[in-house]
């Protein structure tokens, strides 16, 4: 079965869908065996572990290597965070090709002016693109793909943008008419009570998405009990990384051996499982009895 196959069954099945972030092939390991439905290859904390804005910095190519390293390490499909479409319609089709051919489920695109800055981003600048600019890069999207169950995301800025309710609700509509498969809505509120609202004047049909990063407190009966039909939990994988990361190393560099170190880490074997190292051995175990059989070696 696909990969977008997988995520359209489980909208269907899920009364809300999970999704974790990730940043690479091992964080999006672990959302898998945490029990997630699906993994975010979100362009925070990809351009995060780059080191560098999440600001339209990195390539699509760049985004595309990181997320088809996911794609190839889990099981579970991948969402992938393709910010405005890498550029103008031509530029959207060509990632719908791409993306698609790597087996990643689907792609959200938003509706802001390129470059972008991050959505949470204090004092930054949300410019939305016009919604006719907008419409033209999801018929784009749509006409590139080449299966129908592959995923196209329209998240609108209206609410990051401060572009109020109506426009919100104008846009989500015009983008449903256009060919999305999903609308993310987004917010940098403190509370998800504008989502909640959104969701209650929402009169499309197909389903919501949301990244409650600014309002934590919501919880899963909220959400499901709104008409969310997806949640992503876009980059707590990598403020936990950063956080630890940052203090074992601050530890490490002021004691003077290993075995002052308060916090605990991964043993090696929590690793070499994930790695499957283990495989190789039996992989090796294999060729020998066939080499065996075969007269090779005694
Ligand atoms: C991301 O994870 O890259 C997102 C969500 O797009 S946010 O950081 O809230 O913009
Ligand atoms: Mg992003």
């Amino acid at each position: 079965m696909t990969n977008s196959k997988k995520l359209r069954n489980l909208m269907e099945k899920r009364s809300i869908v999970k999704v974790g972030g990730a940043y690479d092939a091992l964080s999006a390991k672990l959302v898998e065996t945490s029990g997630f439905d699906a993994v975010w290859a979100g362009s925070f904390a990809i351009s995060a572990t780059h080191a560098l804005p999440d600001a339209s910095i990195l390539t699509m190519t760049d985004f595309l290597r990181t997320t088809e390293n996911m794609v190839d390490a889990c099981n579970i499909p991948v969402i992938a965070d393709c910010d405005t479409g890498f550029g103008g319609p031509a530029n959207v089709s060509h990632a719908v090709k791409k993306y698609e051919k790597a087996g990643i489920a689907g792609i959200s695109i938003e509706d802001k002016v390129f470059p972008k800055q991050n959505s949470l981003l204090k004092n930054s600048k949300q410019e939305l693109l016009s919604e006719k600019d907008f419409v033209g890069k999801i018929i784009a999207a749509k006409e590139a793909k080449k299966e129908e169950d592959f995923m196209i995301i329209a998240r609108t800025e209206s609410l990051i943008a401060e572009k109020g309710m109506d426009e919100a609700l104008k846009r989500a509509s015009a983008y449903e008419n256009a060919g999305a498969d999903a609308i993310l809505i987004h917010s940098k509120k403190n509370t998800p009570n504008e989502i909640f609202e959104f969701s209650e004047k929402w009169t499309g049909r197909i389903p919501l998405v949301v990244v409650p990063t600014s309002y934590p407190s919501v919880t899963i009966n909220e959400l499901v009990s709104h008409k969310i039909k997806m949640v992503i939990y876009a980059n707590q994988s990598l403020r936990a990384a950063h956080n630890i990361m940052s203090k074992i190393l601050k530890e490490i560099i002021q004691n003077e051996s290993l075995e002052e170190i308060k916090i605990n880490m991964s043993n090696m074997e929590d690793i070499f499982r994930l790695q499957e190292m283990y495989k190789i051995n039996e992989q090796e175990k294999h060729i020998e009895e066939n080499l065996k059989k075969m007269g090779y070696i005694n």
